[in-house]
């Protein structure tokens, strides 16, 4: 088994190296240094503006924002809360730190100043005292460009948003050429609406520094529009070759009739450990970082039964992130689309568990899946070894995939989910020892117990109606025709 999942894994992943994404030089020393001068240009451009970080990393200052009353308040979560994901995503960048992190209560996110004056002052303050900070990490969505300009022009340091904070995370992590093309797709809207929101002119209206950035903004929106529409379009074109390829790999892969299984979940949930410790796969190396996986990567499992089933690992979600950034990773997540059985696993430990699980429920609700599949989600709670006591609702699985507690009862449920999803059923056979019948079975079936009697056996086998029928045609009229 192992020997047949290690090529299936391999050829999916194989396909994945296509020559077709070869010319994107998005950073990596085995990208073949491809592309035309006008994409360098193009790329150049982006990096500019995605202030990619200087080698050493950053000394970052965090100021958490949250809105302090009325309709718009949170009420899912504490600021304190978010403000621990935020320090974990800076830490999630080896060569970063944090100096300081600041909660900083506002009325709304729409001022043009993001701050009120006194707050500005204060981090601008902050931040000129304490020479270790390198820059400034609001942690929002994303900033609308008058506010980026304005903060960083006040701050005098770059300035993120967790959006850019996002970026530099993925633009670390993608590893394949495919990734690295996902990436870069995510990158584009993002300009698009830095280098309009200059055009725009919102800030020449400032009269300050700020404005001149603007200005030179609308320049290059004037000069570079173009560079940038082309090098949009040869990405897409990619995009939709590789999308095209999926397509072919699934329909491979549905071809084979193994039943899929798509590990999805939080960043840091443990959708990686947990596939990894379904299949025996030491391959899979976990991290303690967010969006340590940037692949979907497929693994082949055996389930008590001794079905064989492949495991999709997925790249994780994450909340307070523009929907347009994991866009071009939504591709990558047909293939959880086409599952027969979805896994959505949660970090029991984590103190936002509950808004985590809701903003993964919702995510997957946009993605179009079948309801049939949405309805029939397991849920899994993980981590458990963390915890002293356990609330054990009876609709989810509790697990943990250090100790490996709970994963029994796991692989029992997907076997029976799977059996449910794609119609199979366990039948017993009588056949002759080592017959065509045996050895058809064992070859086109998961063979659960086999009873040997002399020369005939009962075989116990996991079947697909499909198979069943051709069993039939092959077999049973042949017998009633002789
Ligand atoms: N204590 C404990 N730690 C766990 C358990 N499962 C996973 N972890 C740890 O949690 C961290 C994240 O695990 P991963 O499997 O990489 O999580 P993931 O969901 O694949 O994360 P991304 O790919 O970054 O989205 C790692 O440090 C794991 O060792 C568990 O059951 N108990
Ligand atoms: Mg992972």
């Amino acid at each position: 088994m192992p020997g047949l999942m290690g090529r299936l894994a391999r050829t999916v992943m194989a396909g994945r190296r296509g020559r077709f994404v070869r010319w994107y030089g998005g950073g990596g020393d085995d990208d073949g240094g491809g592309g035309s001068a006008e994409d360098a240009q193009a790329r150049e451009l982006i990096d500019r503006q995605l202030k990619l970080a200087p080698a050493g990393g950053h000394q970052v200052l965090i100021v958490q924002p949250y809105i302090k009353w009325g309709a718009n308040k949170d009420r899912s979560t504490r600021p304190e809360v978010k403000a621990d994901e935020s320090r974990s995503l800076v830490r999630t960048l080896a060569e970063w730190s944090v100096t300081d992190t600041l909660l900083v209560g506002l009325t709304s996110y729409r001022k043009h100043t993001f701050f009120g004056p006194g707050n500005v002052d204060a981090i601008a303050l902050r931040v000129a005292r304490d020479r270790r900070i390198t820059a400034v990490f609001v942690s929002v969505n994303v900033l609308k460009p008058i506010q980026h300009q304005h903060l960083e022009h006040r701050f005098g340091v770059p300035v993120y948003d967790r959006y850019l904070m996002v970026v530099q995370i993925f633009r670390r992590h993608a590893v394949t050429r495919e990734a690295k093309l996902q990436v870069a797709l995510a990158e584009l809207p993002y300009i698009w609406s830095r280098i309009r929101g200059a055009q725009d002119g919102y800030a020449e209206r400032l009269g300050t520094e700020a404005g001149q950035i603007a200005l030179s903004g609308k320049l290059m929106y004037d000069d570079k529009k173009d560079l940038l529409k082309a090098y949009e379009k040869k990405l897409k074109k990619l995009v939709e070759k590789l999308r095209s390829h999926r397509q072919h790999l699934r329909h491979n892969r549905t071809n084979k009739d193994l039943p899929v299984v798509a590990v999805v979940g939080y960043t840091n949930a443990g959708k990686t450990s947990l596939v990894r410790a379904l299949t025996g796969d030491v391959g899979l190396v976990p991290k303690d970082c967010l969006f340590a996986t940037l692949d979907v990567t497929v693994h082949g499992g055996v389930l008590p039964s001794n079905m064989t089933v492949l495991y999709v690992d997925t790249i994780g979600f994450i909340s307070d992130i523009p929907t347009r950034l994991i866009e071009p990773f939504v591709a990558t997540l047909e293939d959880a689309m086409f599952a027969d059985v979805i896994v959505h696993i949660r970090d029991m430990s984590h103190p936002n568990v509950i808004v985590q699980k809701s903003h993964v429920e919702e995510t997957l609700k946009n993605l179009s899946i079948n309801p049939e599949l949405l309805n029939s989600v397991i849920d899994v709670g993980n981590k458990v070894d963390r915890l002293d006591n356990v609330e054990r609702d009876g609709s989810s699985v509790f697990i943990s995939c250090t100790t490996g507690e709970g994963l029994d009862e796991l692989k029992k449920k997907i076997e029976s989910q799977i059996m449910k999803a794609t119609g199979r059923r366990t039948i017993k056979i009588r056949v002759r020892t080592g017959q065509d019948e045996y050895e058809w079975l064992r070859t086109h079936t998961a063979i659960v117990n086999i009873n040997t009697d002399g020369d005939y056996s009962v075989m116990e086998v996991i079947v697909t109606q499909s198979d069943l029928d051709v069993f039939k045609s092959l077999f049973i009229r042949k017998k009633i025709n002789n």
